[in-house]
């Protein structure tokens, strides 16, 4: 079935992800693009923030087609999933600089940390947003890799991989990440 879904989001990096997989994935489906920078609650947990947003444009903003947006995080588990729902404000505070001044004293196992992704998505007004989760596994690298991805990319060394997420394409990134396992539930749901 054919369908054009909004995403909200004000990050191009992320539109690039999602379209590039659109295409290669789901070709009934047309992303079209919407730069609308809603109120980032600041909410305990990556689901709360992506729901009440999605409900922020759907009740707020009267959104009546069907339309996505997502919220991604970083969670460090030697640091109590630092800086998880928080990761925005806190790459643009201390940057991958920052996170890595964090984590000298860390070793090993020590340097474990998840990416998430989760994707609300509202099919018409009067339905509640249904929410999408994707995880990718890894660890906090020594020292920033690569020059591909954005954010937290050239920190986070995918499990098994060897690669940061940062040294590898954007067609290998979305075989194995948070993003595109999020963004694959919902192609699953709308299928
Ligand atoms: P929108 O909320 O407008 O979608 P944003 O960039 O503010 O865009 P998030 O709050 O979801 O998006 O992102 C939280 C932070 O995590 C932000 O600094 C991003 O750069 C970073 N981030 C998100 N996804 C990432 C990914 O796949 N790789 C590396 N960093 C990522």
């Amino acid at each position: 079935m054919e369908m054009e879904i909004i995403f909200f989001t004000t990050n191009k990096n992320k539109v690039k992800e999602i379209k590039e997989l659109a295409t290669a994935e789901a070709k009934e489906i047309t992303i079209e693009h919407r730069e609308y920078d809603y109120p980032e609650l600041q909410l305990e947990e990556i689901e709360s923030v992506a729901r009440e947003s999605a409900k922020y444009m759907k009740e707020k903003k009267a959104i009546k087609e069907p339309f996505f947006l997502e919220d991604s995080g970083l969670l460090i588990h030697a640091l109590n999933g630092f800086p998880g729902p928080f990761s925005a404000f806190v790459f643009d505070k201390i940057g991958n600089e920052g996170i890595l001044k964090l984590m000298v004293d860390k070793r090993g196992e020590e340097r474990k940390a998840t990416f998430k992704t989760v994707v609300a998505f509202c099919k018409s007004p009067q339905k509640a947003p249904l929410l999408f989760v994707g995880v990718a596994e890894g660890k906090i690298a020594e020292m920033m890799r690569g020059e591909g991805g954005f954010g937290y990319d050239p920190l986070f060394e995918f499990e098994g991989a060897g690669k940061t997420f940062a040294e590898m394409s954007t067609e290998e990134k979305n075989e194995v990440s948070h993003r595109s396992m999020a963004f694959r539930e919902l192609l699953n749901y709308l299928s």
